[in-house]
């Protein structure tokens, strides 16, 4: 008995030792480093940059007014990323398109730019038309050459896709740097058409630890710097030349680094939860203050935590589209109405938020806020600021006064996360089915993408998806049909001839028709599922506000397999939380 046990507690030895050594890594369970460390030592292979431009074959030509033309191989490429856009409504935008003219030219040669000085009369059309042959040709190809351009790739990734961090391999996010092409933005970006420009080594800078080896620049380049900062998570980093912002080579989800600041973040939902009312009674109380910019400050508070806005500010005045958050709104981005559809009180929103997604809402909110509003906007021009007194620093400033770490953010991932909470409380029935169970967990995250504004437009495959499944639910029903009329039969058979073989077939027939049946309810779910989500963006709240550990428990408690709720990249990001959160997890 001794020797047996001996061996169990060897075998299971061997068995954690196995799953450690090729599973993940269990960071969350190793000791933290002290405040602002992030590594002591990294050592990486540094980017993948893009393949270098191809030149067009001489049969492709291009025309300016009617006639042949032979362009410089530079201003060439950058044709050529507009021909690929062709078809795109973009090249019809007069912003697109001057922006990407006055970029194009800068390519040319002087022989060129005297030549061509009107978009209007290029014809791309040939280039445009190898391109699409091109892509034809790559979704033509054979099994062999598929298979070897997988292979490639798995190669790169292999090499480049990892560094080492702590003695720990773990995998990067992002190691091939964009290729160039047209800058395109999001709604009416001014800086859209463009050129966003080739990166090369020079732009680069490299970060690993001092006693890491750097990794070695593409041959006749050097990179731009190489520092050793572990105060910092990126590994490599550069300035893009369309917005002028910082890009960054960092980390995969799953890794040590980016779990832990994930977790964190919930841990701060988490402190709001406790300290929320507090703050609640605080800024009702400042709506009567005798000063404007406390007032103000307390309005724009009930509409952070109210509505979920963001705070706003937050990118360069004029650097992008004309998006505003709850700081910046402007007088014309409300409405004010005593009474509306029955309610009182109502501000009605419009105005475009982040990414230019529009922000429509009617609210009824409380008596002192609609007053304020109305005192705030006094006298005001339709373009001047609704909180006049008040920016995105002092807010949040007055934010961190309030709670250590506290940021609009925070109230939308607080927000988020109880909402998610209690709506699954709400809507899972515990005798329901597998499928009934996840439509009902959708719906509940279905609730939170509402409230945080993740809309999308639906998408172009949709009628056809809807279409498709429409027609496997009428031949499923057909089937149905079928093996009804058949058990029918069955049945009658089985009451003439009373014997055991016939007895049989009835019941292989009664489990057809149940076979059918389930499988009809799993198909309608899904339609139901798809229909309900048609202009609803799940992913966004999933992966950014929604506390991973509620998930689980959920998951844990009735059943159902977390493989059902997150895809395979999901899972890798909420390796700790899977881990962590048991059945009885409360947010
Ligand atoms: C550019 O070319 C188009 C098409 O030939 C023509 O209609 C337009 O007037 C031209 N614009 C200028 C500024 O010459
Ligand atoms: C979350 O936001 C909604 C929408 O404004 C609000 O009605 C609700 O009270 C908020 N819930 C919590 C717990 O903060
Ligand atoms: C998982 O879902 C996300 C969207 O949330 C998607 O971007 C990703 O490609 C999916 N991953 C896999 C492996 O299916
Ligand atoms: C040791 C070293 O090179 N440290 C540098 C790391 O990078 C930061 C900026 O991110 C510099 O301030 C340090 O001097």
């Amino acid at each position: 008995f001794g020797m047996c046990t001996f061996y169990l507690i060897f075998l299971n030895f061997i068995l954690n030792i196995g799953v450690r050594d090729t599973g993940v890594r269990r960071w969350w369970e190793e000791e933290r480093y002290p405040e602002g460390i992030k590594w002591k030592f990294l050592e990486h292979k540094g980017p993948v940059f893009a393949p270098p431009y191809e030149p067009l074959p001489e049969s492709v030509k291009f025309y300016y007014d009617g006639k042949v033309m032979k362009l410089s191989p530079k201003a060439e490429e950058v044709a050529t990323f507009f021909a690929k856009m062709l078809d795109h409504e973009y090249t019809t935008k007069e912003i697109f398109r001057k922006n990407f003219f006055k970029d194009w030219r800068k390519e040319m040669t002087n022989e060129e730019k005297n030549i061509i000085t009107n978009l209007s009369k290029c014809d791309f059309t040939q280039m445009s038309q190898y391109f699409k042959a091109q892509s034809e040709a790559r979704k033509q190809m054979s099994k062999e050459e598929k298979l070897k351009i997988k292979e490639e790739n798995e190669k790169l990734l292999k090499e480049y896709g990892f560094c080492v961090m702590d003695n720990h391999r773990e995998r990067i996010a992002n190691f091939k740097i964009e290729p160039p092409g047209l800058f395109r933005g999001r709604g009416n970006h001014p800086k859209m058409g463009m050129l966003k420009r080739r990166i090369m080594p020079e732009d680069i800078i490299i970060n690993c630890s001092k006693d890491a080896k750097v990794p070695s620049p593409p041959t006749g380049h050097k990179w731009k710097e190489v520092r050793h900062d572990n105060k910092v998570t990126w590994l490599v980093s550069w300035t893009e030349n369309i917005q002028g912002s910082i890009k960054y080579i960092m980390l995969n989800p799953s890794s040590r680094i980016k779990g832990e600041k994930d977790w964190q973040k919930y841990e701060t939902a988490r402190r709001l939860k406790k300290c929320v009312d507090k703050i609640r009674n605080q800024y009702r109380e400042d709506w009567k203050s005798k000063e404007m910019k406390v007032r103000q400050r307390a309005v724009a508070l009930y509409f952070i935590d109210k509505l979920a806005l963001r705070a706003g500010n937050e990118k360069e005045e004029g650097e992008t589209a004309d998006t505003v958050g709850c700081c910046s709104l402007r007088v014309e981005h409300i409405n004010l109405h005593p009474e509306l559809d029955g309610q009182e009180y109502v501000v009605e929103f419009d105005f475009l938020g982040k990414d230019s997604i529009r922000y429509y809402n009617k609210v009824p909110v409380e008596k002192r806020v609609f007053k304020n509003l109305q005192l705030f906007m006094e006298n005001k021009q339709p373009e001047d600021d609704l909180f006049d007194r008040l920016n995105t620093g002092i807010l949040n400033k007055h934010l961190q006064d309030l709670m250590e770490g506290l940021t609009a953010k925070v109230f939308r991932t607080y927000n988020a996360s109880i909402t998610l909470q209690q709506q699954l409380k709400e809507l899972t029935a515990p005798d329901e089915n597998i499928p009934a169970k996840i439509l009902s967990y959708n719906r509940a995250n279905r609730a939170v993408a509402i409230l945080c504004n993740h809309q999308r437009a639906p998408p172009k495959t949709f009628e056809k998806s809807m279409m498709n499944l429409q027609s496997k639910i009428d031949a499923k029903k057909e089937q149905l049909a079928d093996a009804r009329r058949d058990l029918k039969s069955a049945k009658a058979d089985a009451k003439v001839l009373k014997d055991a073989k016939t007895k049989k077939v009835v019941e292989s027939k009664k489990k057809a028709v149940q076979r059918l049946e389930e499988q009809l309810m799993k198909l309608e779910v899904q339609a139901t599922d798809r229909e309900e989500n048609k202009q609803i963006a799940l992913g966004t709240s999933k992966l950014n506000y929604l506390d991973p550990r509620i998930t689980v428990a959920w998951c844990k408690k009735w059943g159902v397999p977390i493989e059902k709720i997150y895809n395979k990249t999901q899972r890798e990001k909420f390796a700790w939380a899977i881990d962590m959160a048991d059945e009885d997890y409360e947010f």
